[in-house]
Order: C-alpha cells, then sequence, then structure tokens
C-alpha cells in the first residue's frame, strides 16, 4: 500500500522518553520531515505499558524528566520522590501536547520490517498497517526493556484462571481482592509489585529463582523548600548528572572499603541505607563492585537487615542472595518488601529449596512436586532486554544482512548507537552504550542530542550516508568487554549478561566504562569533533 508519508527524512520507531525527543529534535531543530510509529495507542513506551500495582520510578524525579523543555523544569510539579507509572505517563502525555508532538507519531502501528535500499540510498520500513515508507535515516527508540519474557511453562495454557505478565497489565487494573494470587519473579519489578499484592489478595504466593538484594527506596513527598532549591539551580544540577558516572547526582566513594575502619562502615553503610534509593548500590565505597572481598563486606550488611526485617528465619535464610555478589544484578528499590513476608497471607516458594516451576496446571503452579491453587498468576519475569526488542524490528543493511544474524552471538556495535553495515541506523540507548547502567533519561538524551548534532553535520556538509566501519566496531566491542572484564558483574546471572533468556548468548549488554555515562559522553563528543572518526561518511 503506497503511503502518503514519502519523502520523510526520518523514520523513529518508538514514541516513549527517546522517540518523543526524538522527534522533537528532528522536527523542531532541524526542520527535517520525521515519522514515528508507536506500536502503543498514545506515548509513554515503558510508562504506557508498564502498569503493574506498584509500578514507580526508581530514580529520583527531578532528574526523571527532560532537561530541554526548561520552562516544564520550573512548572512541573512531581508528587513525590518516585512518582508511579499514571503520573509519569500524564507527564509524557503533557509534554506531548505542549510541543504538537502527536500530529508526527502514528499510533497502533508496529514496525515490522526495515531494508537499507543501497541505489536509492533510504531506508524502506514496513509496518503491520501495511504501509511502506522511505525514509534517508532509521532511528529506532524502542526501548531497552520492551520484549517481553514470559516463560515456557509447560501447561500455561491449561491454567483456568487469570495470567497477566507485568508489562501487560489491563488497564483499569485488576482486581485482586478476594483471590488466591501467585507472583512468579522477584527482580525489580517483582520486590514493587509483591507488597502491594499483599495488602489486596486472600492470599499470594511468591515463586523466588533467585534471591535479590534490595534496598529501601524511601519513597514520599519531597519537601517543597528543597523541590523549590533544586527549580533555582536546574542548570548546575544538569550539568552534574551529564557529567555523572550514573546519570544522577551520585558517586562512588573515592575510597576502598577494606581501608575503612569497621565504626567507619557502618557508619556509612548507615547513612545510605537511610537516604534510600540507589546510593548504596550507586554511591558506595569504589572498589565494592570490582573486588569480591570489599563485595563480600557490604553484602554482609544487606543481609543483616534481611534477617532483621524478616520475623521467621528459615524464610529469611530463603530470603538471601546465595551465589551472585552484590550489585551485580539491577538493584530494586524496595518499600515494606522484606516485610511483607511477615504476613500471614503471604507465602516464599523458593526454587532453590522447595523446588523450582515444573508446570503451570489447570488450578495453579506445579513446583518441587506440590501444586498451589491460584485464581491469579502474575508473571514479573522481566525482558528479553536490549537486543530483544531491536532484533525483532526485521532490519536489514547492506547485502540485505539481517541484524538479527549479525548479533546471533551478542550485539556488536560502534558505541552502541551504531551498526557496521546498517548505514543511517541509528540505535538510541542500544546494546553497549551506557543506557540501562544509568538514570535512562539522562542516557537518552545524551544519544538523541548526539544523533542530531550528527545529521545537522552531515546535511551541512552535504553527506547522506554514515556507517561504522568494522575495525571502530571491533574496537569498540573489545573495548566493551575488557571495562565490564574488571569487574564483577559477568559472575551473576543477570539479564545485564543475557542470562535470564534461554539460549541467549552470555555477554554483557550495556557499556560500563571508567566514568560511566558522563566519561562516555565526552568519548562521543571527540568522536564527533574528529569528524565522526571510526565512521565512513559519503
Ligand atoms: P528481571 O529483573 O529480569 O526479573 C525477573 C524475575 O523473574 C527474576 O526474579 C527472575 O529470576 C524471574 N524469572 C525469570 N524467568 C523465570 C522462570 N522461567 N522461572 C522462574 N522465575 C523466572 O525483570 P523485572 O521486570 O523485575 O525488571 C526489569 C527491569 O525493569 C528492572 O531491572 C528495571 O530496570 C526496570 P532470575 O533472577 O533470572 O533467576
Amino acid at each position: 500500500m503506497a503511503s502518503a508519508t514519502q519523502g520523510l527524512d526520518a523514520v523513529v520507531v518508538g514514541a516513549g522518553f527517546s522517540g518523543m525527543h526524538m522527534l522533537k529534535s528532528l522536527r523542531d531543530r532541524l526542520g527535517l520531515k520525521a515519522r514515528v510509529y508507536e506500536a502503543g495507542e498514545t506515548v509513554g513506551g515503558t510508562w504506557y505499558w508498564n502498569r503493574y500495582p506498584g509500578a514507580r520510578c526508581d530514580s529520583d524525579s527531578y532528574v526523571y524528566c527532560f532537561t530541554w523543555d526548561k520552562q516544564l523544569l520550573q512548572e512541573w510539579e512531581w508528587s513525590e520522590r518516585y512518582p508511579e507509572q499514571p503520573e509519569i505517563l500524564r507527564y509524557l502525555e503533557h509534554v506531548a501536547a505542549r510541543h504538537d508532538l502527536k500530529r508526527d507519531i502514528q499510533f497502533n502501528t508496529r514496525v515490522t520490517g526495515a531494508e537499507f535500499d543501497e541505489d536509492a540510498n533510504l531506508w524502506r520500513v514496513r509496518t503491520d498497517k501495511g504501509e511502506e515508507v522511505a525514509a534517508r535515516y532509521l532511528i529506532t527508540a524502542v526501548g531497552t526493556l520492551s520484549t517481553t519474557n514470559i516463560p515456557q511453562f509447560k501447561g500455561l495454557e491449561n491454567f483456568k484462571g487469570k495470567w497477566y505478565h507485568t508489562s501487560r497489565f489491563p488497564k483499569g487494573g485488576v482486581d485482586f481482592t478476594g483471590k488466591r494470587v501467585a507472583v512468579v519473579g522477584t527482580g525489580a519489578t517483582g520486590v514493587q509489585a509483591i507488597p502491594v499484592i499483599a495488602q489486596q489478595a486472600k492470599h499470594l504466593t511468591v515463586f523466588q529463582r533467585t534471591a535479590n538484594y534490595c534496598v529501601p527506596a524511601r519513597n514520599g513527598k519531597v519537601d517543597p523548600e528543597v523541590v523549590q532549591a533544586r527549580k533555582a539551580e536546574y542548570d548546575a544540577i544538569n550539568k552534574r548528572v551529564r557529567e555523572s558516572p550514573f546519570g544522577q547526582e551520585r558517586w562512588p566513594m573515592p575510597k576502598s572499603v577494606l581501608e575503612a575502619t569497621p565504626e567507619e562502615r557502618e557508619r556509612e553503610f548507615d547513612r545510605m541505607w537511610d537516604v534510600g534509593g540507589f546510593d548504596f548500590w550507586l554511591a558506595n565505597y569504589q572498589d565494592m563492585l570490582t573486588d569480591r572481598e570489599a563485595n563480600e563486606v557490604c553484602a554482609e550488611y544487606l543481609r543483616r537487615k534481611i534477617r532483621s526485617a524478616v520475623k521467621d528465619p528459615a524464610v529469611a535464610e530463603r530470603l538471601i542472595p546465595k551465589g551472585h555478589p552484590y550489585g551485580t544484578k539491577r538493584q530494586p528499590l524496595d518499600t515494606n518488601y522484606f516485610e511483607t513476608f511477615n504476613k500471614d497471607n503471604v507465602l516464599l516458594v523458593d526454587a532453590k529449596t522447595d523446588g523450582a516451576i515444573g508446570e503451570v496446571t489447570e488450578k495453579g503452579i506445579r513446583a518441587g512436586g506440590k501444586e498451589y491453587g491460584f485464581d491469579i498468576i502474575v508473571f514479573a519475569t522481566g525482558f528479553d532486554a536490549m537486543t530483544g526488542p531491536l532484533k525483532a524490528l526485521g532490519i536489514k543493511g547492506r547485502g540485505g544482512r539481517a541484524l538479527a544474524d549479525e548479533w546471533a552471538d551478542g550485539p556488536r556495535t560502534y558505541l552502541g548507537v551504531a551498526v557496521a553495515g546498517f548505514p543511517n541506523l541509528f540505535t538510541i540507548t542500544g546494546p553497549q552504550s551506557p543506557s540501562v547502567l544509568t538514570n535512562m533519561p539522562v542516557a537518552i538524551e545524551q544519544h538523541v542530542e548526539w544523533i542530531t548534532d550528527c545529521i545537522d553535520a552531515m546535511r551541512k556538509e552535504g553527506k547522506t550516508r554514515i556507517e561504522a566501519t568494522p575495525d571502530a566496531q571491533d574496537a569498540w566491542v573489545a573495548h566493551v568487554n575488557e571495562a565490564i572484564g574488571g569487574t564483577l558483574f559477568p559472575a551473576a546471572n543477570s539479564w545485564y549478561m543475557g542470562a535470564n533468556i534461554p539460549g541467549k548468548p552470555r555477554t554483557f549488554l550495556p557499556y560500563l566504562g571508567p566514568e560511566g555515562v558522563g566519561g562516555y559522553r565526552k568519548k562521543c563528543d571527540e568522536i564527533a569533533a574528529k569528524g565522526y572518526e571510526g565512521f565512513g561518511l559519503a
């Protein structure tokens, strides 16, 4: 079917934080004709799909927003330190309306294929609505945690109750009142949802495959004076955040935990514990994520916290992580997570001690030879992270090379934003960029700004094609792997390592460079300043 949108400069896939910002930049800064395709019925991406009970942001709200609308930074009032999903979605809707973004976004439309036409030097993009459009640039803004992982449990189709994945909850929610509910999964999502569901359900059974180190979120209203002070110095905050390692006002302590006295450590740990949020993970002693012994000191503090929160010592022991170093899986932030296991209506079924899930039955779940009956099963089982959403797009580059095939053994990119053999393709927060190891809006803005500047420079110089060189890509992949090799991250079976998806190659998916996203920004800027070193331009 021919489309009314021929003559596009760019197709952007996805209308979450990244797609919205990309559209704004291309259209209103560069004056280009861009079209966004979005599978959902409105903007929001992650914040449209993830409407499970307790869904909220884990980053402090004052830095979890766009920084390019300075007036909005002053006007917008977040209700809490970590706003809930409906509030973030409201914010994104407001931004879309304020900047008239929706007129260039086609909703309820999924991109099903994109092929690079070498002769025409254009991307030909197909959608599930039968459309085919051509554009010079293809920019993916598909998110990193958007391809749902629903484990193929034997017998799921026989279950007579209702089941949901957390990122596909029905609008209007699910009423758990009087119901026997199962939650499968204890990652960041399960940890948010479990205490909330436990308050409503008649009975909740939590199926844990791997115990997690959680730290308190300490959500709540932010002191209005603090809010005002932040608004008054937003420029300085944003500068600090952009240069910071993790896209937030948190820096590791420049000291080894092993050099600190036991009293000093305890004081610092208590302080971070009381502050809540990502401090314990990201602002801890600098060797926590690189040295086993240092890590063990931090982990032991958290084990003590679990033992003191959970009344039944046997349950506490099962909630204590075994096997992976602290911080090498995504840090879940909790509000009464461990305390929830003190409730009479909550049961923990731990794969290691009680037996793993064997099958789903008509009545519920069988694990360790025992059948548990449920009315509702909630799968908080995560995502095919980072590569999943990109492989699903059906992207084919020069010579018909399929991205999914090129990445069969793991992603290979240049800077996580470009791929050799795929000209004029940009992947916002793609694999091998800092992305999920940062406060996402900061990583997103860095990529969007860099891509916009790149396209602007190309146009000014009359260039129409940019492609990463294989050598630059090889060097980047080697650098990404070398950087992570010096940390404890590879020791965990995490989604960072692709370990949550059966058959997925074991490789570290994001990029953790020496100075995090701040250092990465500098590196990308240097590459641009050197005329896009490592890219071929024509
Ligand atoms: P995660 O962090 O991948 O957590 C998924 C959970 O589900 C985790 O506890 C998994 O155990 C468990 N899981 C996954 N597959 C299975 C099977 N087959 N059987 C039993 N249990 C399973 O996803 P979340 O949604 O919690 O968080 C994703 C990100 O969203 C989060 O990190 C934030 O960035 C926002 P495992 O640990 O793999 O043994």
